[in-house]
């Protein structure tokens, strides 16, 4: 069977959940439409979604369309929930970007078309709400040529928009202005169409067109605007024709290795822990033995598929779909499934969370559990890594805002009774380096306690390539497993430089490694001071990773938001000042009839206090949204964070190890 994974994207409350269950309605699976506003659509399925109303997680459902199975995934739109997205887009063929009719180009939109675009992922993108008061939906295709990409074309027309009569009517093959546009658009992407064009104008046929259309599309050169109302369900059946017929339907091998990937964890009821697993090749089966990642494998004990808007039980799954499976044990979000799926990468496309606090439970005598019931929301959520400081036993998450925060307090407290209080939130940074840096220890060589050689070298990589570690010596000097644990303790060293951020965007070379062989006594025993072992190497490693992290020097840089303000004209005067206040610098003002729109940075830290600013400045009409955009170095004496005990070692004592080195009577060296 021929499949198809399209995602759902946009901005918050641009009508994704809306869209979702209407396309099921339309397709026929469901009989009954269910609404946000009443709680009752299929996608929102977690109580904390029916009672506000906003898709926290993501969720897949399953339609049929001709010869083609369908997973549609409904994705979360506010910015809290970003890692969400970022989870299922690499599952996905295609996505159907949501923009309102009404509201138009939004923050997240252009964060996420920014993305789509760099990925190249096939976008058609669905101009929605068409029917409701004040929607314009000319204005919105001009702001999506002007904001998101020029590379698109409108579809179709909509009679009466704003109105609940709102229709949407495609343009015919005959209509001379849409083969105009639709030439223009694509010989600009296709010499060759180009060139039939110039030879024979009467060859570009609105058939002939059409067709490249769709090719474009696939390739993800073009977008398609297509329009329409999820709730009067205007221009969806041409939504549905569209998906299959100009995204890249695909017909996977179904024989060969089984491989998949998981993109989502869940708990039923019973406790037990479910995987999503979009298979990319192959078929899994039940009771199939399969690899499943940092060499354990695992039996699969259940298999449920997507099938008319629920699921249902089966007995295999195969490639191009997506399905619940069974008994996968410890599985995380990112694990592969048999061989690992060609081209997979852990690639970060939006910012990791930029804030972090301290969560406190109300009875002292609940940390415990506290700390259990965060890792299992750590399962669903990798992100908000749950950390634990050693001397006061306090426990931090990672987060991307203020609603993410509710959210995490909120599933405490139902799922697990625990009621909690937030510290005051603080700014993760990072750490960048200065410039290059170097050291080496040799085995036996004092006072290098380890029975290993290491040397290391760090550099400033490219920004947002996040940490390489190359080789610069010969892959056959070691065995590979004593590599592999340099690499890993790279990784793991590099959460916390030397003021204790993460540092991003390094390119660590081994330059030196050496060992002493497996040694044993004349009776045969295993003599460990004279072997080295792993733990020899991961031990030694974050010594000589930090010494060469202080010599290149590392500067210490803050999330910094990009904003957009809208405010009534008359309180411009009192919220500028505001602003300043609270380090967030306008670059422009513009008068838009009784609104001024302002547009400008602010450090990530700042956002929730100019958010809880504005209402009573502006008599609540102020439209304020925020998406993180870059990282600038902070001004003043950097923050040190505390140091947590995700790894087993002390990093102060490394640290002041180090330095002693350093500056020690070996010299530079
Ligand atoms: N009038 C109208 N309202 C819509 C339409 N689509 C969604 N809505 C409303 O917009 C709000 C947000 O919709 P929702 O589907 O939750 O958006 P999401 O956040 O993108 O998933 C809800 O109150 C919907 O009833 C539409 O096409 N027309
Ligand atoms: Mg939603």
């Amino acid at each position: 069977m021929k499949t198809l994974n399209v995602g759902i994207l946009a901005h918050v409350d641009a009508g994704k959940t809306s869209l979702t269950e209407r396309l099921l309605h339309t397709v026929g699976v469901i009989d009954e439409l269910g609404s946000v506003d009443d709680g009752t659509t299929r996608t929102d399925s977690m109580a904390l979604e029916r009672q506000r109303g906003i898709t926290i997680r993501s969720a897949v459902v399953s339609f049929v369309v001709g010869d083609v199975t369908v997973n549609l995934i409904d994705t979360p739109g506010h910015p809290d929930f970003i890692a969400e997205v970022e989870r299922v887009l690499g599952l996905l063929d295609g996505v159907v970007l949501v923009v309102s009719a009404v509201e138009g180009v939004q923050a997240q939109t252009r964060v996420l078309m920014r993305t789509l675009r760099r990925l190249r992922l096939p976008t058609l993108i669905f101009v929605n709400k068409v029917d409701r008061a004040g929607a314009d939906p000319d204005r919105v295709r001009r702001d999506i040529a002007a904001r998101l990409t020029p590379a698109v074309v409108p579809t179709g027309t909509v009679h009466a928009p704003g109105t609940a009569a709102a229709r949407c009517v495609p343009y015919p093959d005959s209509d001379p202005d849409f083969l105009r546009q639709l030439r223009d658009l694509l010989t600009a992407h296709d010499d060759a169409l180009l060139a039939e064009f110039v030879r024979d104008e009467r060859r570009l046929t609105g058939e002939r067109l059409r067709d490249a259309l769709a090719a474009q599309t696939r390739r993800a050169l073009v977008h398609p605007v297509l329009a329409g109302s999820a709730i009067t369900g205007a221009g969806v059946a041409d939504l549905i024709g569209a998906l299959t017929a100009l995204l890249p339907v695909r017909q996977p091998p179904v024989d060969g290795p089984a491989a998949g990937t998981v993109f989502k964890i869940e708990r039923n009821p019973a406790g037990e822990r479910v995987a999503y697993v979009r298979m990319f090749g192959g078929t899994v089966r039940l009771r199939d033995r399969l690899p499943v990642g940092a060499g354990r494998t695992a039996t699969v004990t259940g298999i449920e598929v997507f099938d008319r808007g629920g699921t249902v039980r089966a007995e295999a799954v195969t490639a191009g779909r997506i399905a619940l499976l069974h008994g996968l044990g410890d599985v995380r979000i990112g694990d592969p499934v048999g061989a690992a799926p060609a081209g997979s990468t852990d690639a970060r496309h939006f910012a990791p969370p930029s804030l972090e606090t301290v969560v406190v439970p109300a009875r002292a005598a609940d940390r415990g559990a506290l700390h259990a019931a965060l890792s299992q929301l750590a399962e669903e959520d990798p992100l908000i890594n749950v950390r634990q400081e050693p001397t006061r036993r306090e426990i931090s998450v990672s987060l991307y805002g203020e609603v993410q925060k509710e959210v995490v307090q909120t599933l405490l407290a139902d799922r697990y009774g625990l009621a909690v209080d937030f510290r005051e939130t603080t700014t993760v940074c990072v750490e960048r380096l200065a410039g290059a840096g170097a050291a080496v220890e040799v085995i036996g060589v004092p006072p290098n306690p380890f029975l290993a050689t290491v040397g290391l070298h760090v550099a400033p990589g490219p920004a947002g390539s996040g940490v390489r570690f190359r080789l610069g010596v010969e892959l056959g000097s070691m065995p590979p497993a004593f590599f592999t644990a340099v690499e890993e303790t790279v990784r793991e060293t590099l959460r916390q430089g030397p003021y204790g951020w993460q540092v991003v965007d390094v390119v660590v070379t081994m330059t030196h490694a050496g060992y002493w062989a497996r040694q044993s006594h004349s009776h045969g025993t295993f003599d460990k001071s004279m072997s080295s072992t792993a733990g020899d190497f991961r031990n030694l490693t974050p010594l000589v990773l930090m010494a060469a992290l202080l010599r290149a020097g590392t500067r210490v840089e803050e999330p910094v938001h990009r904003f957009r303000l809208e405010v009534p004209a008359d309180a411009l005067g009192v919220v500028l000042p505001v602003l300043a206040r609270l380090d967030a610098l306008p670059r422009t003002t513009v008068s838009h009839g009784p609104l001024y729109v302002v547009e400008g940075h602010v450090p990530a830290g700042r956002v929730h206090a100019v958010e809880r600013r504005l209402p009573a400045l502006t008599r609540g009409e102020a439209i304020f949204e925020s998406t993180f955009d870059h990282y600038r170095p902070v001004r003043g004496e950097p923050p040190t964070r505390a140091r947590w005990d995700h790894d087993p070692t002390d990093r102060r004592e490394y640290l002041l190890a180090v330095a002693r080195r350093v500056t020690g009577h070996r010299g530079e060296r």
